[in-house]
């Protein structure tokens, strides 16, 4: 290994630490009612040289006394992520390795700020809508909304009224039923659900809009990792994951591309911590220094709670923002190169090899090292460590996947771990990490605007409803669709979408054009503020909570393909609360009393509906006949076993190289690459603190983050306030009051928070190929406030 650079000095043109530096900022007036500015004193500290650890354990613990006390709090730390036990609402990490089963603790500082924020003293009730109006509440922060508590009462805003008022469950179900039957056509209705609801749930979700005859189905997915099931699916034949925790066990080499583990996937960091023990090389390819992926503590080991942690990265790889295509070409480039090709695998499981050497053959260094803005000898020390390992692992994030050729960089790096037989193989494989928990799930449950004939065949026997045939809109397509106003009832089961979507304020007049929005949520949010003309808001019990009635559990799918059940014991935090399944099947009911569905029987009987899962979806027979709390099931993982069902047919896995390399953009002088991200305090759209604890942060978000080198270069000082302007297809987009802070970013990229900066994402910049915004490079310049 003499030349790969010694672990971790490689950290590229990143900054310096940034120098403390206190300040007081912004006392006027909101930027905007979409994005409001937040009055806070801000400190920066030298960035943590480790991460985990204490502080994690001290914030987890502090969230969890504050907002649920002692007693219910153990309770709810000791039944997360066990099973029988709930699913952790945090992200879509397994619980256990299919030959193991979970810790006695299971759940990390994340997965429990998730957890007991839906708990806590305080109710955002009638009485919170009585005092301020739509617009005031429209103008408070995202934190200081999600701090008002959980939604109690079914309210409604009126045309012409900028207020909401309590309305009655009937009357609500009623209204939806009428406007809902009421459309010329029901392909003018759009369903947006989050990925964090649970199958049973989403599976009714997709029957209620198919029953009603659209595939409207935009999904927060399509936001997310569409770009991992379009690639998996077209290269291994199924986007399932093809790699659980006993690979990670095995692996050699792990490489973390466009991921930040240590604030998004914590108890991914127990994986690859033990990896390193046993000697594994990391790579973590990020425009980012992410501290979590240099050192690291384990939070549920109090001797590690202190100190330096462990090395995580043997090689940060500053990869430039979008830059990933032509970095993985340039490592399949080295792989052939070096005679590292595996061809009895290649040829007994792959097709197109041909083709891709010759394109990669094509390709020039200068030209790869241009695109991804790593050096050569940084390019070679990575594929060094990848042809020296028997078994790799490549997991990913959303780094990887939301640009415009996010399916493109996806798809070559499944080629990249098929030249060298690295899938269906013990310790080895893809995995693209999922974020939000039932993500998975609800592609299994048929959550998706473009159903493939058997899907849709299954449905139909099982159910007994005609399916519409023709292919609806997906998150894209519905906000496109929205602003040119042909979009009348707007419904969203969980999430955000005004917040979580691009361009805010397009979004914002699309979603303002549609007659009746209707959202089924748990806290308040921007989108219960920014309507139709009619507006409803119906809260929901959390999972943690159960409903009246008998005991009902449901199911989620976590990153690997493991179902589990989960079921929530807690007392709910208001009377008369239901589950989205109730609400579902009672508009379900009222807009189809004669549905051989037969929705009322469904309100309360979880088993009925996976009575219908199973009869109507693939692969899904087990879910009436073995799952069950204590029982968790494995779906079928066909690329886990080296069974390749690809479009082609030839049981093979589709080596491919990008038809090209894509024009390089035209760039206006002195531009830089933005990149979003996601501090280490916030859960998408939802802020629970005010900074970037990971980050050295505090008290502030409204911040883009830079390399020193840039800063000097456009003469911007440290923590001086811009404007950030964004460029596409000649039209800018402007958000003023920025502050720039000193990063381990690379140079010539910038990052910020999202939601804060969606208002600077271009709605049309998509993934053609996965629909998927380009939430991840926005080319923007940087005007110093006059
Ligand atoms: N605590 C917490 N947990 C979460 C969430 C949360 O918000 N908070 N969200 C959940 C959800 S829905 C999801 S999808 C996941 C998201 O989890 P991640 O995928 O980790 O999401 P991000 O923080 O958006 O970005 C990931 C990383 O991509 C890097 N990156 C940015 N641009 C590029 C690029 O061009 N190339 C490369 N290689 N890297 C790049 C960023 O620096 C960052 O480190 O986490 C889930 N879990
Ligand atoms: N610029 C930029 N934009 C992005 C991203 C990015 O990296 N950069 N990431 C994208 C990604 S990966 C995703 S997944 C999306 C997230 O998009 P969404 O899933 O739409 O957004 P969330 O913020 O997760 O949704 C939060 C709301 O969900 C509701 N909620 C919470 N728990 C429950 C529950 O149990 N039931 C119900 N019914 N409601 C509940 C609460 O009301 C809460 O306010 O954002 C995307 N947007
Ligand atoms: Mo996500």
């Amino acid at each position: 290994m003499t030349d790969t650079p010694e672990a971790p000095t490689d950290l590229g043109d990143a900054a310096p630490p940034p120098t403390p530096g206190p300040g007081q900022l912004h006392t006027r007036a909101p930027a905007s009612p979409l994005t409001p500015l937040v009055t806070a004193p801000m400190t920066v500290d030298p960035a943590p040289q480790t991460s985990g650890g204490l502080p994690g354990v001290a914030v987890a613990l502090n969230d969890t006394l504050r907002k649920a006390g002692v007693r219910q709090g153990l309770r709810l730390l000791r039944r997360a992520n066990q099973d029988p036990g709930f699913a952790c609402p945090g992200c879509a990490w397994p619980d256990a390795a299919p030959s193991s089963s979970p810790p006695r603790f299971a759940v990390c500082e994340s997965g429990t700020r998730a957890i007991v924020d839906a708990l806590g003293q305080r109710r955002a009730g009638p009485q919170l809508f009585a005092t301020y109006t739509i617009p005031e509440l429209a103008r408070r922060s995202d934190h200081w909304l999600n701090a008002q508590g959980r939604l109690t009462h079914p309210m409604v805003r009126r045309a012409e009224s900028n207020s909401y008022e309590p309305i009655a469950w009937s009357e609500a179900i009623a209204l939806i039923a009428e406007q809902l039957r009421d459309l010329p056509d029901p392909n003018r209705a759009a369903f947006y659900s989050s990925a964090r609801v649970s199958n049973e749930a989403a599976f009714c979700w997709q029957l209620l809009a198919r029953e009603l005859g659209t595939n409207n189905l935009a999904s927060s997915s399509q936001l997310c990792h569409e770009a991992s099931r379009v690639a998996l699916t077209n290269t291994l034949g199924s986007w399932r994951g093809a790699v659980d925790l006993d690979d990670f066990a095995a692996a050699d080499a792990i490489f973390v591309i466009g991921q930040n583990p240590a604030s998004n996937h914590p108890r991914m960091l127990e994986a690859l911590r033990a990896a390193k023990h046993r000697g594994a090389k990391i790579v973590s390819i990020n425009p980012l220094r992410e501290v979590g992926l240099v050192r690291s503590r384990d939070p549920r080991r109090p001797r590690d709670w202190l100190g330096a942690g462990i090395e995580i990265a043997d090689l940060l790889v500053s990869v430039q923002v979008g830059g990933d295509l032509a970095l993985i070409e340039g490592l399949t480039k080295a792989v052939i190169e070096a005679d590292a090709v595996d061809r009895a695998f290649v040829d007994a499981h792959t097709e197109g090899y041909e083709a891709l050497a010759s394109g990669i053959a094509a390709r020039e260094w200068d030209d790869i090292v241009a695109r991804s803005g790593v050096e050569r000898a940084q390019i070679q020390a990575a594929a060094d460590i990848y042809i020296r390992a028997d078994n790799t692992i490549a997991c990913w994030g959303v780094g990887l996947t939301q640009h415009r050729g996010g399916v493109d960089a996806i798809e070559q790096l499944l080629s990249l771990l098929l030249l060298r037989g690295n899938v269906g193989k013990r310790g080895a494989g893809p995995l693209a990490v999922l974020g939000h928990s039932n993500t998975a799930g609800c592609w299994t449950m048929g959550v998706t605007p473009r159903p493939a004939d058997a899907l849709l065949a299954g449905l139909e026997r099982a159910t007994g409803v005609t399916m519409p045939r023709a292919p609806g809109l997906s998150v894209s397509d519905a906000v496109a669709g929205m602003q040119r106003g042909e979009i009348d009832v707007l419904l969203g089961l969980g999430g955000n979408l005004l917040s979580a979507g691009p361009d805010t304020e397009a979004l914002a007049a699309g979603i303002c054009r549609a007659r009746l929005t209707v959202q089924i949520s748990t806290k308040l949010n921007r989108s219960h503020l920014i309507t139709g003309e009619t507006a409803l808001i119906l809260p929901c019990l959390a999972r943690t909570e159960a409903g009246p009635g008998a005991p009902q559990w449901s199911s989620f799918e976590d990153a690997t393909g493991g179902v589990r059940a989960s079921l929530g014991r807690e007392r709910p935090v208001a009377a008369g609360l239901v589950s989205e399944v109730e609400i579902l099947a009672q508009i379900g009911a009222a807009l189809s009393p004669d549905s051989p569905v037969q929705w009322a029987t469904l309100a309360r009987d979880h088993g009925r509906i996976r009575e219908l899962i199973a009869a109507a979806l693939p692969d899904c027979e087990a879910f009436a006949t073995e799952l069950a709390p204590g029982r968790p099931l494995r779906l079928v993982r066909p690329a886990h076993d080296r069974r390749f069902a690809t479009a082609t047919a030839s049981g093979k896995a589709k080596l491919t190289i990008a038809s090209s390399a894509g024009p390089t953009p035209t760039l206006p002088e002195n531009a830089l690459l933005l990149t979003t991200v996601r501090s280490h305090d916030q859960h998408n759209t939802t802020v629970y603190w005010l900074g970037d604890r990971e980050r050295g942060i505090h008290g502030y978000r409204r911040l883009v983050l830079m390399n020193l080198a840039d800063m000097r270069r456009l003469e911007i000082e440290p923590y001086e306030q811009v404007e950030l302007i964004s460029h596409f297809e000649g039209v800018e987009r402007r958000a003023p009051k920025w502050v720039a802070v000193p990063h381990h970013v690379r140079e010539g990229c910038v990052a910020a928070y999202f939601p804060e900066a969606n208002v600077l994402v271009p709605g049309a910049a998509i993934d053609p190929r996965s629909g998927t915004p380009s939430f991840k490079s926005v080319v923007v310049t940087i005007a110093k406030h006059t």
